[in-house]
């Protein structure tokens, strides 16, 4: 395998939102907690402690189906200056150990400790370091994944989790993979995990049964990627100049509308959110914005999305986007969701798609989670 010499460690904070609600309330202890949406008022979580997990409990559930499953569960709501603080404080430690950091998230970053001397430049020591240094100052609980490349220390972080690690050395990656079931890579969600299961694909080790080229033929340009991941394959460096690739808000009704019912300040403040959201971006402008979309979840909870590269970037594309797809009321709408795409300079595809996955910036960041 490829890059023996890096040494690569991912860290996730464990139920991020949740934790730090837990920890500015101890009385929570113990307890079945989730952040999110009222269930009355047809909520989604953003997430849930390990103690809701037992029940089936997770993160972009409908708080109400959630209070079914745990009656107990205590839904707070969200307060996202609280979470940014923790998230600071975090990539503060995280510079202790490397200037080589790429965050992906609120509570995840890439951190290239390939050049470090500390810990006899060990990287597994050095990650614990860094969660026994979260937990000393932040009193948060981390995981961390350790290995030579990003996707593999992205797969073993989520590995022993919570509160624990993983490491997958060169050594141990063929046999790794070889097990590994799909759903563990990027970008492989239920609808992909279907189509490879039907071809009686659960493993990455049943992928390495296909050539590049027959996955090439069988998923298009993605299962050229697939056969990469399969293998552990991944030379992406931890880049410290992370652009995002795209942006979006999102609103969930309190009841669903039909189409032609919807308010015009749901719209506006779409639009004014998302402008918010934008302004606060370091490196993506307006002007280097690639396509505009639109998000629709139907009462029946089917989801379209309609995008634009040839729209400029104004309140009224968005809705006449909205009014030139929708034209009748047949189904009401639960959901609607403005978004940005940005151009990416000097991109390669393979690199595109991988990080793309990777990042996932659009659920985290939305606004009802
Ligand atoms: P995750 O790291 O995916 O989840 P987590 O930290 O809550 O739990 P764990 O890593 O232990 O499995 O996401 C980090 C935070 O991002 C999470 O605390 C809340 C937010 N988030 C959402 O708002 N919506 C979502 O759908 C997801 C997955 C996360
Ligand atoms: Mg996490």
């Amino acid at each position: 395998m490829e890059n023996l010499q890096r040494k690569i460690i991912h860290i996730d904070m464990d139920c991020f939102y949740a934790a730090i609600e837990i920890r500015d309330d101890p009385s929570l202890n113990g307890k079945p907690v989730a952040v999110g949406g009222a269930s009355n008022s047809r909520g989604v979580l953003c997430t849930c402690n390990y103690e809701a997990r037992k029940f089936g409990v997770h993160s972009a559930m409908a708080s109400s189906h959630a209070k079914r499953l745990c009656p107990e569960l205590i839904i707070l709501p969200v307060s996202f200056d609280k979470y940014r603080a923790a998230s600071k404080a975090i990539q503060n430690i995280f510079k202790h150990y490397t200037d080589k950091l790429e965050p992906l998230s609120l509570d995840e970053a890439f951190l290239d400790v390939s050049h470090s001397t500390l810990h006899d430049g060990s990287a597994t020591r050095i990650a614990t370091a860094i969660r026994s240094e979260i937990f000393e100052k932040e009193k948060l609980v981390a995981s961390a994944g350790v290995s030579f490349n990003k996707l593999l220390a992205k797969v073993a972080s989520d590995w022993n989790k919570p509160n624990g690690q993983f490491v997958i050395t060169p050594r141990s990656a063929q046999q790794f993979m070889i097990n590994l079931p799909v759903k563990k890579l990027f970008g492989v969600g239920k609808v992909t995990a279907k189509k490879l299961s039907d071809k009686n694909i659960l493993t990455c080790g049943d992928i390495q049964k296909y050539s590049a080229h027959e996955m090439l033929d069988l998923f298009g340009n993605y299962g050229k990627q697939l056969h990469d991941m399969a293998y552990g394959i991944d030379n992406r460096e931890v880049s410290n100049s992370h652009i995002r690739k795209s942006l979006s808000v999102e609103e969930t009704f309190s009841s669903d509308i039909s189409s032609n019912q919807i308010p015009d300040y749901i719209f506006s403040d779409l639009f004014e959110e998302l402008n918010k959201r934008l302004r606060k971006l370091k490196h993506e402008k307006k002007e280097n914005i690639k396509s505009i979309n639109v998000k629709i979840k139907f009462e029946d909870f089917t989801t379209t999305t309609i995008q634009s590269s040839n729209s400029l970037y104004s309140a009224q594309s968005f809705v006449h986007l909205f009014r030139t797809r929708i034209t009748n009321a047949e189904k009401k709408i639960r959901l609607l969701g403005y978004g940005v795409t940005f151009h990416i300079p000097n991109e390669k595809p393979h690199q595109k798609q991988l990080s793309l996955d990777l990042n996932n910036p659009n659920q985290k960041d939305s606004l009802t989670c």
